[in-house]
C-alpha cells in the first residue's frame, strides 16, 4: 500500500496572512507531493512497502538515503499541515500540553524562546521539534534536512508532537531572508487542541 499525500485540512489561503497562498499551494502539491512520490518509488518492492513510516522511520540508518530524506519529508509535511490552523495561535495553558511545557520550560513564553532559537539558527535547511522524550518530559530540538526525532540517527530521540519546516521554500516567497518574522508569525496558527492531542497519544 503506497503512502498519499494527505489533502490539505484548510485552504491554501486559509493561514494568510501568516502564511500566503501561493507558499503553501507549491509547498504541499509539488514540494510535499515529491517526497510522498519518492518514498514510494524508494521502497516500492521491497519490505518497507509493508511497514508503517513510523517503523521505516525507527531504523532508517539501515535504509537508503532516498528512504530517509523522502520518508522524513513524507512524515514530516503530514504532521506539520496537522499542527497549524487557521484558527490557531494564542497559548495553551488550559490544556494538558501547557501544563507539560511549563513543567519543563518554565513558562510558555520561555518555551517560545527556546523553540523560536532552535528554529532561527538551525543552518541551512531543517525542521524545529517539540518533542517527549521516554520518560515522558518535553524537549526541543532541531534537526537537519528532513531528518526527524523518531530517526535512530536522531541526536535526541522522541515523538515530535509539534514541528517547524525552516527550509527556505517554506517561506521565502512571502519573508526572503527574514526566517525569525516567518517563526514569529508561525506562533499565530499553532493549532494547539492537534499538538495536545499528539501529546496525549504519545505519554
Ligand atoms: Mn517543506
Amino acid at each position: 500500500m503506497a503512502f498519499q499525500l494527505p489533502d490539505l485540512p484548510y485552504a491554501f489561503d486559509a493561514l494568510e496572512p501568516n502564511i500566503d497562498a501561493k507558499t503553501m499551494e507549491i509547498h504541499h502539491g509539488k514540494h510535499h507531493a515529491g517526497y510522498t512520490n519518492n518514498l514510494n518509488a524508494a521502497i516500492a518492492d521491497s519490505p518497507l512497502a509493508d511497514q508503517s513510516i513510523e517503523d521505516i522511520l525507527a531504523n532508517v540508518s539501515q535504509h537508503s538515503m532516498a528512504v530517509r530524506n523522502n520518508g522524513g519529508g513524507y512524515f514530516n509535511h503530514c504532521l506539520f499541515w496537522e499542527v497549524m490552523s487557521p484558527n490557531g495561535g494564542g497559548n495553551p495553558d488550559n490544556l494538558s500540553v501547557g501544563a507539560a511545557i511549563k513543567d519543563a520550560f518554565g513558562s510558555y513564553d520561555d518555551f517560545k524562546k527556546e523553540f523560536s532559537a532552535a528554529a532561527a539558527t538551525r543552518f541551512g535547511s531543517g525542521w524545529a521539534w517539540l518533542s517527549l522524550d521516554g520518560a515522558g518530559k518535553l524537549f526541543i530540538s532541531s534537526t537537519p534536512n528532513q531528518d526527524n526525532p523518531l530517526m535512530d540517527v536522531a541526536d535526541k530521540k522522541g515523538t515530535p508532537v509539534l514541528g517547524l519546516d525552516v527550509w527556505e521554500h517554506a517561506y521565502y516567497l512571502n519573508y526572503q531572508n527574514r526566517r525569525p518574522d516567518y517563526i514569529s508569525s508561525f506562533f499565530n496558527v499553532i493549532n494547539w487542541e492537534e499538538v495536545n492531542k499528539r501529546f496525549e497519544a504519545g505519554k
